[in-house]
């Protein structure tokens, strides 16, 4: 059967519990650590390939416009597909995201997960799931991630390379994420150039490595025996360790704005209270609360009340990247 050569992909962004930040091999997109994510299900990229034989280059819009720096990145990503497929064809790459993009939320995850599920399908390829993976770390590395549902651990192997592993899906532990977006701006300074920055000049860097397999170690065992004090400790751990690589590197990496903080109190003393939420924060001003099912409204109440929070987005966990009708 020939390919169909046109596919449509949607894939969700994913929250890191235990974090990633920096690379190994910039080439290659290589981690230098591994991470542990959820997969959310509020929010989605959706993604149209369509490969047009004859045709030379690719043509990528985002949300609507093109984007010279994005199409750099597709195109990498894409000349592996087309080489596995054994084509020269060029594409046409239409991406939309229902969420802000590069503020904070994955939307390169959810993006990259979304463009290889996609054009594997255009070009009929069947590629093992660790290929799957190799392809959509080139465009990002917390891409892989999102291929998979629920709770998944990203982690590096003894060959060098990373491996992906699905460790519960989603209805085996449906907590529930709410976000707090405090800006929906575009971020001051992209993740790739803040790992390399806090590579070469943040001194609590090589800490950050030597302390990291630890952490993911403990987070692979929170998650499997659905431990939530212990998993909220962790992963406020994991972010504020990953914050001060960030804070010491020059020039700095401030994320946060005036309500990131006010949001983040707010869920120490929801939690000082005893109600199940813990927070995380990414390369951007949003923050993420964890909670149990129970608590989803309190914590929502109390998130919104937060002065410079625009907009608040209730989610569970999600499934893996998928293909659906054009
Ligand atoms: C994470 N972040 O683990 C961490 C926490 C941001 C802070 O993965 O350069 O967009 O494409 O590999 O995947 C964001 O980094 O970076 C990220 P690249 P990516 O979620």
């Amino acid at each position: 059967m020939s390919a169909p050569l046109t596919a449509t992909a949607i894939a969700h962004p994913n929250i890191a519990l235990v974090k990633y930040w920096g690379k190994r091999d910039v080439a290659e997109n290589l981690p230098a650590v591994g991470s542990l994510s959820l997969t959310l299900d509020a929010i989605r990229s959706r993604t149209r390939v369509r490969f047009e034989p004859g045709r030379k280059g690719d043509h990528v819009l985002l949300d609507g416009r093109e984007d010279q720096a994005a199409a750099l990145r597709v195109s990498a990503c894409l000349d592996l597909l087309r080489e596995a497929a054994g084509v020269t064809h060029g594409a046409l790459v239409d991406t939309d995201n229902d969420f802000p993009t590069a503020a904070g939320l994955a939307s390169s995850a959810s993006g990259f997960a979304a463009l290889v599920t996609a054009a594997a399908a255009a070009l009929g390829l069947r590629l093992p799931l660790h290929e799957l993976c190799r392809m959509a770390r080139i465009g990002s590395g917390s891409a892989p991630r999102s291929l998979f549902g629920g709770f998944v651990l990203l982690q590096p192997s003894p060959d060098g390379d990373v491996g992906v592993e699905p460790l519960l899906a989603p209805d085996s532990w449906p907590l529930r994420v709410i976000i707090a977006i405090t800006a929906a701006g575009p971020k001051a300074m992209g993740s790739r150039a803040g790992m390399a920055a806090s590579r070469d000049t943040s001194p609590f860097y090589s800490e950050w490595l030597r302390s990291h397999p630890a952490d993911l170690r403990a987070g692979r065992r929170c998650v499997e025996a659905r431990d939530f004090p212990a998993l909220a400790e962790l992963a406020e751990a994991s972010c504020l360790k990953m914050h001060a690589v960030m804070l010491a590197t020059r020039p700095p990496l401030i994320y946060w704005s005036p309500a990131t903080l006010a949001c983040l109190q707010v869920v120490q003393a929801l939690r000082r209270d005893g109600v199940p939420v813990f927070f995380t924060i990414d390369a951007g001003p949003q923050l993420k609360a964890v909670c149990e099912p129970a608590a989803a409204a309190t914590v929502h109440e109390a998130l919104a009340a937060v002065p410079g929070v625009v907009r608040l987005i209730d989610s569970g966990l999600g499934p893996g990247a998928h293909c659906i009708d054009d």
